[in-house]
């Protein structure tokens, strides 16, 4: 079982993410994000979970959904607001937005905008650990779609084979895009996939942040003692479109609300509560300081200039 410190840190990141989620949304329909959003909504409880379990010095890679794994490995969620906005306060100088995010200070190796290009870099990060020799380890983030792709299948081999220390964390949302799992996939659980390259799989409740803490937890142990790689499915789900304004039409809407119900947040809260961890009061202070951390965010982002266009050619690889 997690500390106090811990489980309340990891409230506190789920609201974090939560408020600014909701945040970016709003900022999005006034037209300012240039780009386009994928939201994390509702998919919280995977990130806080498995973060709180890395020290800084260990590595994430993210995906195209990433501000929550941004801001649950520790970003500055002004500069992260301010990337996202487009401007010169922002991680990567206002240039990459949204799916381009990085802070290798805390150990954030990047967003990426091409589905399950994140993948390999976290074994190249596993490799790299290994031969320096550290106790360092890696999480790469990815989605059921990606699970799909080549990258995940070799990745997975390399990392099993040299026993490197990455834990694979794949958050099944049950779509990718408009596309259900069940019609590019025979098999339910993904983590299922984990025998062929000879490496522990395990599928938790993601919308649990115990469960994935606690999952997390044994992965990151045998991972820091040379044990090797674990993949960690954790079944949630999004509570807004693929991106965007999407609709989502393509969801049945009692599936929809089922989920809804199995919201992470007030689970979580109404869990520590029983646990006597949070009070009422407690909860709505916590809140409250959340909520205007994520104002100020938009307030530094919202007043910091935009790139100026003669530095368009600066600090790009062109
Ligand atoms: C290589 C590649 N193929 C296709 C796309 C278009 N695309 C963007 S997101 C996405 C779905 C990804 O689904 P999943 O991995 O389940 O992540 P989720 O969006 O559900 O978080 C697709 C197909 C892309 N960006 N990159
Ligand atoms: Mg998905």
């Amino acid at each position: 079982m997690p500390t106090k410190e811990k489980l309340i840190e990891m409230y506190r990141q789920i609201l974090r993410i939560r408020h600014f989620e909701e945040k970016v949304y709003e900022l999005y329909g006034q037209n300012l994000v240039p780009g386009t959003i994928h939201l994390y909504v509702g998919q919280e409880a995977v990130a806080a979970g498995v973060c709180a379990n890395l020290r800084k010095d260990d590595y994430i890679t993210s995906t195209h959904r990433g501000h929550g794994h941004c801001i649950a490995k520790g970003a500055d969620l002004r500069k992260v607001m301010a990337e996202i906005l487009g401007r010169k306060t922002g991680y990567c100088k206002g240039k990459g937005g949204s799916m381009h995010i990085a802070d290798f200070s805390i150990g954030m190796l990047g967003a990426t905008a091409v589905v399950g290009a994140g993948i390999p870099i976290a074994v190249g990060a596993g490799l790299s650990i290994r031969l320096r020799g550290t106790d360092q380890v890696v999480a790469g983030f990815f989605g059921d779609g990606a699970s799909n792709q080549g990258t995940f299948h070799e990745s997975i081999n390399m990392a099993a084979i040299w026993s490197l220390p990455v834990i694979f964390v794949c958050e099944n949302n049950l779509y990718a895009m408009g596309t259900r799992q069940s019609v590019v996939m025979k098999i339910e659980n993904i983590a299922d996939r984990a025998v062929a390259y000879g490496i522990p799989g395990v599928t938790v409740d993601g919308n649990d942040v115990l469960a994935v803490y606690e999952a997390t937890e044994d992965a990151v142990d045998r991972a820091r003692h040379g044990e090797g790689p674990t993949l960690i499915e954790c079944k949630t789900y999004r509570h807004k479109g693929h991106s965007r304004f999407d609709p989502a039409t393509y969801r049945p809407k009692a599936e929809v609300e089922e989920w809804l119900k199995k919201d992470p947040i007030p689970r979580f809260k109404a869990k520590l509560q029983e646990m006597q961890m949070l009070t009422k009061q407690e909860a709505e202070k916590l809140e409250q300081e959340v909520i205007l951390a994520v104002e100020e965010a938009v307030k530094f982002g919202t007043e910091s200039p935009f790139p100026a266009p003669e530095e368009a050619l600066e600090n790009v690889y062109a």
